[in-house]
């Protein structure tokens, strides 16, 4: 079988305030992702990037959410591009962007999986509503809608929903979850890694627990990698940096284990935001992680 890739560029910022982070996929393409992959693949598409545009900000008023209609009529266009993607039997690759694109993706990529697993590599829970949102930034929020609870425009998005089971997902990382995530963790009973069984169990134990736990059960895995789910002094292009994180060795190991595991069948590297970067560290470090991801070889 050919083995295919899919490079879909999704140039959002409009889930959080900072700007920058719709740079993000020019950044991981000058930090060399068609070369480094190359080689790993019999044949990579660059799709390019979607075109989102950076109008001003509008913040819905029943809501309080920022850029809502924006944020879910771009999504239902990358949701298009990587059902697309999947169809074609290419494995889909989206850049971002912020971490409201996995909203898209996975409305995406859901619909071919009964099963569909998630790993959520990221500091952050990601699974706040608004009413549970201290910020009302949309990026907070992507795997809440990815199990039905959100807004409409958000949760419905591909015409289906819930995109994924909540024990079906795995989040690896966290060390800043809000009052209102970590009831719902409790109450859907979520698996997740904080950085306290990271450190307690290494990563080797952590990634072993997490792919016997998604084989069992799921028929397909979305990897969707936060950069700030590494530490700070190794991908300090991140929008919201929370100290203590994920090592940029250890993060290797994990995508060298998933790699060897052969689980994961869609992945979204996101928040890369070069004008916040030193010398565009961050996304060259994401391209690295891809290299790892997808089969490159120490020796
Ligand atoms: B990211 C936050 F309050 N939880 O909801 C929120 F701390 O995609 C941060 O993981 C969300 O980077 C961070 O605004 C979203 C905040
Ligand atoms: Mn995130
Ligand atoms: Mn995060
Ligand atoms: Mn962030």
């Amino acid at each position: 079988m050919t083995r295919k890739l899919s490079i879909i560029g999704m140039p959002m910022d409009l889930g959080q305030m900072r700007r920058g982070v719709d740079m993000g996929p020019s950044a991981i393409r000058y930090a060399g992702i068609n070369e480094r992959l190359k080689p790993l693949f019999d044949e990579i598409h660059d799709w390019g990037d979607i075109p989102v545009g950076r109008p001003e900000v509008v913040i819905d008023k029943e809501s309080n959410l920022r850029n809502l209609d924006l944020v879910a009529e771009k999504s239902a266009l990358l949701a298009g591009k990587v059902d697309e993607a999947v169809q074609s039997g290419a494995f889909p690759l989206v850049l971002g962007g912020d971490h409201s694109i996995a909203i898209g993706t996975l409305a995406g990529v859901s619909k071919h999986y009964k099963n569909l697993g998630v790993i959520w590599y990221d500091a952050h829970g990601d699974l706040n509503t608004a009413e549970t949102s201290p910020s009302g930034n949309i990026h907070g929020m992507p795997l809440a809608v990815s199990i039905g609870l959100g807004h409409p425009l958000l949760t419905e998005i591909g015409g289906y929903n819930p995109k994924v089971k909540p024990e079906n997902i795995v989040i690896i990382g966290a060390r800043s979850l809000d009052d209102g995530e970590k009831e719902l963790i409790k109450e859907k009973g979520i698996k997740v890694y904080t950085m306290h069984e990271i450190d307690r169990l290494g990563m080797a134990k952590v990634m072993e627990e997490t792919i016997a736990y998604l084989n069992e059960k799921t028929d397909g895995v979305h990897l969707s990698l936060d950069l700030d789910g590494l530490d700070p002094s190794d991908a300090p292009g991140v929008g919201t940096p929370v100290i203590g994180g994920i090592s940029y060795r250890e993060s290797h190991l994990a995508m060298e284990m998933l790699e060897e595991a052969g689980i994961i069948t869609s992945a979204e590297f996101v928040e890369v935001n070069p004008i916040l970067d030193e010398k565009n560290k961050t996304a060259i470090c994401a391209v690295e992680l891809m290299g790892s991801l997808f089969g490159e070889k120490l020796l």
